[in-house]
């Protein structure tokens, strides 16, 4: 059994301010790692007021793309810092976590298209590894580089690791819709499309609309929900939103 879970940037960081750490969001989360029984989980974690501020500042998204070095370096190591901190806190906990950064295993192609290596991932998993992954800035061929966001690398790893589950563990309990009712299951994006809106300002790869897109494209159902229900999914069960496009 191999689940690929992300932990949300706006959960494990101060959103509002620059590369600060949400102490205690953080610590719950490591908690409820710690204390789940997972043999096969692979992490990855969103930017966060680290990566989104620094790639606001240089214009860089998913989409736009920089070939100032510069910008890449800024950005990708805020990103390094922070998933430093998660590694670390994991470790301290007792989870065998491992750094894994995302700019030397991925890349687009002038399609915008994501490739990205998982032999190291699948190695590391084997061993008794936990690998931790990052919303990262990478190649794009035509521009430089562009940012990858942690959805998109969920979706990646989770089709070429073939994962049983997916989570995304986000600063709200599911997806809402407009009278902030969590929707228990989402088949189309059509269907959810303006109760789910803009994506906040500083958020640079799509937000809630972004995931739900993303999440629609694999070939297995995801759950998004909050930090209250992190150790419900890591025991089993499918809080918050379900996430299924496989009849699409
Ligand atoms: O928070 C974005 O990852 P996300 C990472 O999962 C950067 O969208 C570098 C902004």
């Amino acid at each position: 059994m191999t689940t690929v879970l992300k932990l949300g940037g706006s959960i494990i960081t101060e959103k509002e301010g620059v590369e600060k750490i949400h102490e205690p969001r953080l610590g719950k989360a490591v908690g409820m790692l710690a204390n789940a029984d997972i043999s096969r989980l692979v992490l990855v974690h969103g930017g966060g007021s680290f990566g989104h501020h620094h790639a606001n500042k240089y214009d860089v998204s998913t989409t736009d793309g920089t070939h100032d070095p510069d910008a890449v370096l800024d950005i990708h190591e805020a990103m390094k810092r922070l998933n430093e901190v998660v590694v670390h806190r994991l470790n301290e906990a007792g989870v065998p976590a491992v750094p894994v950064h995302t700019l030397s295993t991925a890349s687009r192609d002038a399609a915008g298209a994501l490739t990205l290596g998982t032999t190291a991932v699948e190695t590391l998993l084997a061993e008794g590894f936990v690998p931790v992954l990052h919303g990262d800035v990478i190649a794009h061929e035509g521009k430089g580089v562009t940012v990858v966001s942690g959805d998109e690398i969920v979706t990646a790893l989770a089709q070429s690791l073939d994962a049983d589950r997916v989570g995304l563990c986000s600063a709200v309990p599911g997806v809402l819709d407009a009278e902030n009712n969590v929707i228990p299951e989402i088949t189309s994006f059509e269907s959810v499309a303006q109760a789910l809106g803009e994506s906040d300002a500083t958020d640079v790869s799509g937000g809630m609309a972004g995931k739900v897109r993303e999440l629609l494209t694999l070939g297995a159902p995801a759950d998004i929900f909050g930090l209250d229900d992190l150790a419900a999914f890591l025991a089993g069960k499918s809080p918050g939103t379900r996430i299924d496009g496989r009849g699409n």
